[in-house]
Parts: C-alpha cells; structure tokens; sequence
C-alpha cells in the first residue's frame, strides 16, 4: 500500500531510531529529563521564544493554548476551516468552556476587515473575544501558506482589538520551506505556537508549545491537569530533537513531490489544486466511492472537504511511490468514466 493519507504515517528513521535509543532519560514531570530539557531548549530558540513545552499531541498542545489565552465564557475566532475548530473533537468547548467564532476567509487566511467586523463591542450580554487562531501552512486549505505580511497585519489588528494570538503551526515549517521565510518570523506575532514533529518532520510522536517564560509556566501547569506529564519523555523527545535538527530543510522534497504528483492527476483527467507544500486536494466527485477505488489500486487517501480528497506526501515516499500512485489514480479515473 502506498499510504498518502496523512504526514503523520511516517515512521521513525535508522538514526532517528538510534538517537532514541540512546537518548539520556529522566522524570520530566520533576523537569529532570535531559533529553526533553534539551528539544524545549532548541525548539524555543528556533521559534524565537523565551519557552516551550513538550505535549503528547499538536492537539493538546493548541489546546493548552486556548486554555491559557481565555476564560470561561470567552469567545475564540478562527477560520472556519481551522484544524482547532473541525478536528479536535469539539475540546474548546469541552476543556476550556469557550465559544467558538468561526471566520471565512480566502485559503484559510483571515482578513483584518473580518476580523475587525467580528468583534463584539463591551456589553453584559455578549461573549468577551480573547483570542484569535491562526494555522499555518492550513490544513483544509490544501497546505496553504499564510503570507508572512497578511499574517502580520491580522495579528496586529487582534492584538489592538485587545485579543492574544495562537499559531497552530503544525506545519508551519512546511511554510518555511516553501517560502524561505523563518518560521521564528511568524511566531513573533504570536503569543503562543504549536509545532508538531509529527507530521511532515517524520517523528513517530509529540509536539511543543512556545510562548514567553510565564505563559509556558502556565502551560506547564495546564499539560498536568489535561493528564499530558509525562515522566521518562526522553525516548520520545530524542526523536522529536533528530527531526527539528534534520529534517526541517528536506520537506522541500515533498513539496517537490505534491507538485509532481499534482501534474500527474492532472494529466490522468483530475481538477486539481495546485499545491504549495505538501497536501493535495483533488476534486474526486463521490469521495467514499473514489477513495474505495484507489484503496482497491493500492493507494490510501483521506475526504478532504465535499467532493475532494485529499493525498498527502511524506517521508516515507519516495518518486517511485508518486508514479505508481498517479498510475493507479490514472485507472480509477478511466474505470469511472467508463462505468
Ligand atoms: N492533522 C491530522 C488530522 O487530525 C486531520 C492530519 O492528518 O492532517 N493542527 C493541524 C493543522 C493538523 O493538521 C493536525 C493533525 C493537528 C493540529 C493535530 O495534531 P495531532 O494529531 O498531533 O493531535
């Protein structure tokens, strides 16, 4: 099976394996895990902030995020189409008691007009906005990289409208890749950023909160009482280090490969979103019976929004895997027609 459903598939490399291995190991819930102290350490600097905080999962680290950036009662904004809004099993409401305000926007971007046009004014009978999250590259949106000045110019106009900012950047250093701006240069317009070594960096599991010295004190706090301290984290951390150390500049050769497998869908007949990183939205009609199809061809995707699934490069594919893949989506494409 070549399996494209997601970046998160991959599993840890020969020397990923080996750091592991022989990764020095202590109780991080006492913060004495060298290993783990060691990726807060390097991850915080490569982020451009003072902390950051090691969490099982991109979700529960986005969580922490709203947790510590509201209060009950609070509103929450974000682009309708955010990862925090659709695919973290409602936890907002669920863990933080705040709601939700989703916002349109082009390519899962959000404009400072709408932003501006969402804001409640000072009175009893509304909710008060706290916080607006920002995800980049976007999930849903295909990979979409969300420009460093329409970034900057939208948190600056929530920070003025009295709101903090969390960046969902579980990708965002595919965005990096892709445009050779820092990340480091969207997170100085945040107050808190999720990244994840788990998707396209290839690490087998875990994610870190960055912030200020006193936020991630907070968080650390936070990631107790969501049950996310754990105690001999370095087997893990070690991997997650290899892959913020190594594996940050060869996410090019995804997008290379998004790009490749793109022009192939396209030739076999698909309508295709051209990518800009790793995800590719394909517009497949009838998903189920689509994804049915190329399973049965040898090849996983997942639904994307209606009519469209979606193929993700990663890792562990290679130019070969992509030609095969284009050539089974290429027959299930003339099987369809001639059914
Ligand atoms: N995304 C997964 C699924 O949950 C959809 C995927 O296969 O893409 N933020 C963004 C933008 C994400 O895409 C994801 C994972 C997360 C957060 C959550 O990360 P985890 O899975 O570590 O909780």
């Amino acid at each position: 099976m070549i399996d494209l459903r997601s970046d998160t598939v991959t599993r840890p490399t020969e020397d990923m394996r080996r750091a592991m291995f022989e990764a020095p190991l202590g109780d991080d819930v006492f913060g004495e895990d060298p290993t783990v102290n060691r990726l807060e350490e390097y991850v915080a600097e490569l982020l451009g902030k003072e902390a950051a905080l090691y969490a099982p999962s991109g979700t529960m680290c986005n969580q922490i995020g709203v947790f510590i950036n509201t209060r009950r009662g609070d509103e929450v904004l974000l682009h309708q189409g955010s990862h925090v809004f659709n695919y973290e099993a409602g936890a907002p409401a669920l863990l933080s008691s705040v709601q939700i305000k989703p916002l349109k926007g082009e390519g899962g971007g959000v404009s400072p007009d709408t932003l501006r046009a969402a804001i409640r004014p000072e009175n009893v009978h509304f909710p008060r906005p706290a916080l607006l999250c920002l995800e980049n590259t976007h999930n849903s949106a295909g990979g979409r990289v969300f420009p460093l000045r329409d970034f900057a110019e939208v948190a600056a106009t929530a920070k003025e409208l009295g709101l903090k900012v969390h960046l969902d950047g579980a990708r965002l250093f595919n965005a990096q890749a892709a445009t050779g701006t820092p990340a480091s240069e969207w997170c100085e317009h945040a107050d808190t950023v999720s990244v994840c070594s788990s998707k396209g960096l290839g690490a087998p599991v875990g994610s870190l909160l960055a912030g200020d010295a006193e936020t991630i004190m907070e968080a650390r706090r936070a990631r107790k009482a969501f049950g996310g301290g754990m105690r001999q984290a370095g087997v893990i951390a070690a991997g997650s280090l290899y892959a913020f150390k190594h594996h940050t500049e060869r996410l090019v050769e995804d997008h290379e490969r998004a790009k490749m497998l793109a022009a192939g869908l396209q030739e076999a007949g698909y309508r295709v979103d051209p990518p800009q990183t790793n995800i590719v939205l394909v517009e497949v009609g009838e998903v189920d019976s689509f994804l049915q199809a190329l399973a049965h061809e040898g090849v996983l995707a997942t639904p994307a929004s209606a009519g469209y699934a979606r193929l993700c490069t990663h890792l562990d594919v290679g130019d070969g895997e992509i030609g095969a893949a284009i050539e089974a989506a290429a027959r299930v494409f003339a099987l369809e027609r001639r059914g």
